[in-house]
């Protein structure tokens, strides 16, 4: 299956930075051969084990004094013979021992090229390698333990799951194509609709599971707006713990968006500040309004902050009425509750409404609450699911095709027909899992993965 399956490939699996130790893993069938080569301790190597040497020029001198570990097939990552390299981790030595290794007759890994080699050698499935690539990017132990529950294969299983209802659609239709005059079919019309539902019903919550997934694996952008003076750097201050932006009594203070990446409820948040907008005459002023409603078309939740302690005016509901256009998740915040409140909550026809004060800290932790529930819809850690862009297209497609199949069995049509679009759903299913590969998915697919991965 392997498009070059006796190639050996090598890299710096440890990065291009200086560390104290660096690693450089190689893989393919003559691996093992090629560090006999270059490694002062020759062979036996077992399965597992580790051994102590020095990595030879090929002119006599050693490039480095190393712990080389030996991985050997099918128990290996990639399921293929291969060794590790534990080496000092300086830029100098791990190039050159890779540079070594190069020479020797392996060639440098393309990125995720190991765990490209680790799929087609059936030792993960796609959304597990998909997995990987979450685990090295999560930007905080929250989404960590969710992209660790996908490469467990929880994720695999559900898609298993619903890949069986179709195989049983697909024998049942067959049976109603061999013998189109008997009623040997166990299921009635009526029953098959009821699976396609289930089908429909459970890749529809997989392809919500993703987006609200991409919030915790790749971040969520919030967005605090509102006119001058009500509080927005304070809020954002309050939210971060710390004085990034600029507060002043003075109304216009913020101009340029102020940006912060923070975790909230371990969900990692891009928090911007932005410019009070109002209608103004000042020419910097007026950029930074622009800005701020440029910011709000960009955003994923909107923060539209109101000083509590006056009552609403135009600039106020000028804004409220952007907003509700803008059709963003929106919280109303109320702040200044320190002070004595003027302003009438039902005035403002946003649903969520959270009361604040920047000074005290009153209300931090319902906000808090409210963002985790927008960003991850309330759904449970486990739920979460971690897929790229070519795999959430084929679960639209797939969806489709459910869609289809609904309309086309209430009509009875011929089976044959039926059978098709049965056939397509679950070559859908597959090259989401990998069963069936697909060029295109796979390239997008490993093209952001780290080299040495
Ligand atoms: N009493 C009280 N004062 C607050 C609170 N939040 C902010 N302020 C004060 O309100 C004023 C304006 O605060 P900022 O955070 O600069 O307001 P802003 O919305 O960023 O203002 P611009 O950048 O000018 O649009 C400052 O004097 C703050 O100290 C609060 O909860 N209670
Ligand atoms: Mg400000």
């Amino acid at each position: 299956m392997l498009k070059h399956e006796n190639d050996i490939i090598a890299a710096i699996a440890s990065g291009q930075i200086e560390s104290a130790i660096g690693v450089i893993r190689v893989s393919g069938k003559n691996s093992l051969t090629l560090l006999q080569r270059i490694f002062t301790k020759k062979p036996p190597y077992e399965h597992r084990k580790l051994y102590y040497g020095f990595i030879n020029d090929g002119q006599g001198y050693a490039l480095d004094e190393v712990i080389v570990g030996i991985f050997k097939s099918p128990q290996s990552y990639t399921g293929e013979d291969s060794f590790e390299v534990y080496s000092h981790g300086g830029l100098i030595v791990m190039n050159a021992i890779l540079e070594r290794i190069l020479n020797e007759g392996a060639r440098l890994a393309e990125p995720g090229e190991f765990t490209k080699r680790a799929f087609l050698n059936g030792k993960m499935d796609l959304t597990q390698a998909e997995a990987v690539a979450t685990v090295i990017a999560a930007k905080s132990k929250r989404a960590l333990r969710a992209a660790q529950n996908q490469l467990l294969g929880n994720f695999s299983k559900q898609l298993s799951e619903i890949r069986n209802k179709i195989l049983y659609l697909m024998a049942e239709n067959e049976v109603k194509i061999d013998h189109p005059e008997e009623e040997l079919s166990q299921l009635t019309l009526k029953d098959r609709l009821v699976i396609v539902d289930e089908i429909k019903v459970n890749l529809t919550r997989i392809l919500r599971a993703t987006e609200f997934g991409d919030h915790l694996f790749k971040g969520i952008t919030l967005a605090i707006v509102g006119k001058p003076n009500v509080g927005k750097s304070s809020l954002l201050n309050l939210i971060v713990g710390k004085e990034t932006a600029i507060v002043t009594d003075i109304p216009g203070t913020t101009r340029d968006i102020v940006k912060e990446y923070f975790n909230i409820k371990g969900i990692p948040f891009s928090v911007l500040d932005t410019a009070g907008i109002r209608h103004t005459n000042n020419t910097v002023e007026k950029i930074g309004v622009n800005r701020s409603l440029e910011t709000i078309k960009r955003a994923d939740i909107i923060l539209a902050v109101f000083d509590a302690s006056q009552i609403l005016d135009k600039e106020d509901f000028d804004l409220i009425n952007r907003l509700i256009t803008s059709e963003k998740p929106i919280i109303a915040i109320l702040n200044k509750i320190d002070k004595p409140v003027a302003i009438n909550d039902r005035d403002i026809p946003i649903n969520k409404l959270i009361k604040i004060s920047c000074v005290t800290g009153e209300g931090l932790e319902d906000l808090e609450n409210e963002l985790e529930k927008i960003a991850l819809g309330n759904l449970d850690d486990s739920q979460l699911v971690s897929l790229n862009a070519a795999q959430k297209q084929t679960l639209r497609e797939a969806l489709n095709i459910c869609n289809q199949l609904t309309s086309d069995i209430k009509k009875d049509i011929d089976p044959t027909l039926i059978g098709v679009n049965l056939l397509s759903l679950a070559d859908y299913l597959d090259e989401i899992i990998g069963r069936i590969t697909n060029e295109d998915m796979l390239d997008t697919m490993f093209k952001h993965f780290c080299i040495g991965k």
